[in-house]
């Protein structure tokens, strides 16, 4: 989330990339879970968002630190987006006790009050009620802030959608309510559940003046929600926001998909936001081709913490060089003799035709390390240094 959006849409270069980085941040974390899903080290349920990243990202961009976010049991790219730690997220799909709702949750269940994120919900349609509930409140405390409530196409056929869009427009409460249409309820077509399948003109039926835009377009999102929420802020009551999407990927990793063709899927990923974006910003000049491998790299990384690896888990090490094709060290000991010193031997011995560029090491200076705070500061490896070892590693200017 960033402070709150104007009316016009910001195309500023360092904005496109910002926004490019979220939905990359989302997409790579999501690939990585149902790795770890098929690995059965995630258990229990998993949703996906690939594909419906430019939602999210595109509304929670115009969002300020004190609005509430309520959101599904496909919530995975919401949290991360409303800045709770990749960790946390993470923890929590494995049950842990770290994780964002201490590890009782799982992946349907991610949840930070202190971050105002109320929630992943197994419930269709049981977000909406807790959206309306907090506007309420806001308003009932005099706080000008506001609430967006994602919900799927499924959930407008609620019992739930109906009466809490009812009561948000009789009380003029400010929520934005964001349809994320992605045209299934599990494998139901839209066609089948809904009798008026514009799902925004329900809510014009309501009383909740509503748009529809091109879910996989970013820029089209961020600018009406942007809109919407500028309403929302200057007191106009409820807005509605429909967008068009498409989930790439299976409804939960149960699903044999037999309810939709193969051909349809592809129609939807040739309009991939991640693509589109970034072949649009490649095409206008904005994101030089090394830059655009540069990005990835960053959200690729993957970190081994070695002191958590004694004895030294050789395999693990091996096995991340096998996967980025690139290895830097960083060690707080000098380079000769230290354990910088031994990992990169290794690596040279048994990774060398893996890796695309020579090992980095990043160590202190080879001084014995001075006492007071700012020469040990000069002496030791500082975050800039790891920076730029990994610029080089990537083959960018340092
Ligand atoms: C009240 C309720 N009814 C039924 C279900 C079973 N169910 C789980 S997901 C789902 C489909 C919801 O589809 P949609 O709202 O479009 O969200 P999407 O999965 O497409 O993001 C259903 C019917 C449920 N979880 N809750
Ligand atoms: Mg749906």
């Amino acid at each position: 989330m960033s402070t709150p959006s104007t009316d016009k849409p910001r195309l500023s270069r360092a904005h496109l990339l910002d926004l490019l980085r979220q939905m990359l941040r989302i997409r790579r974390f999501e690939e990585r879970c149902v790795e770890l899903y098929t690995q059965e080290k995630i258990r229990g349920f998993l949703h996906v968002y690939i594909g419906e990243e430019a939602v999210g990202t595109g509304v929670m961009h115009g969002l300020a630190p004190d609005d509430a976010v309520v959101s599904t049991y496909r919530e995975h790219g919401h949290a991360l987006l409303n800045r709770i730690p990749m960790e946390r997220v993470m923890a929590e799909m494995y049950g842990k006790q770290a994780g964002c709702s201490m590890g009782r949750g799982g992946s349907m269940h991610l949840f930070d009050a202190s971050a105002r994120f109320v929630g992943g919900n197994a419930i269709v349609g049981g977000g909406l009620p807790l959206a309306v509930g907090l506007a309420l409140a806001d308003r009932l405390a005099g706080r000008n802030r506001v609430t967006v409530c994602f919900f799927g196409d499924g959930a407008a056929a609620e019992g739930s959608f109906h009466e809490s869009l009812n009561l948000a427009a009789l009380w003029q409460l400010p929520v934005l309510f964001v349809c994320e249409n992605n045209l299934y309820a599990m494998g139901t077509a839209l066609r089948y559940a809904h009798a008026q399948t514009e799902l925004h003109r329900k809510a014009e039926a309501l009383g909740v003046p509503a748009e529809c835009v091109d879910g996989m377009d970013i820029a089209r999102v961020e600018a009406a929600s942007a809109r919407l929420l500028a309403a929302l802020r200057s007191g106009e009551g409820p807005r509605f926001l429909e967008c068009r999407t498409y989930r790439f990927r299976a409804h939960s990793m149960f699903d044999p998909e037999l309810y939709r063709d193969k051909a349809e899927v592809e129609e939807w990923k040739a309009r991939d936001p991640i693509q589109r974006l970034s072949q649009w910003m490649q095409q206008s000049g904005l994101l030089p081709e090394q830059e655009l491998a540069a990005l990835e790299a960053e959200i690729d990384a993957e970190v081994v913490d070695l002191r958590v690896l004694r004895p030294l888990d050789t395999a693990t090490l091996l096995d991340s060089v096998g996967r980025t094709h690139r290895a830097v060290i960083v060690d707080e000991g000098w380079k000769t003799g230290s354990l910088a010193g031994e990992l990169a031997a290794i690596l040279a011995e048994q990774a060398f035709w893996a890796l695309d560029a020579p090992i980095e090491r990043v160590c202190s200076d080879e001084i014995p390390i001075p006492y007071p705070q700012h020469l040990e500061n000069a002496a030791l490896p500082q975050v800039a240094d790891i920076l730029a070892a990994a610029r080089r590693a990537m083959g960018a200017a340092p």
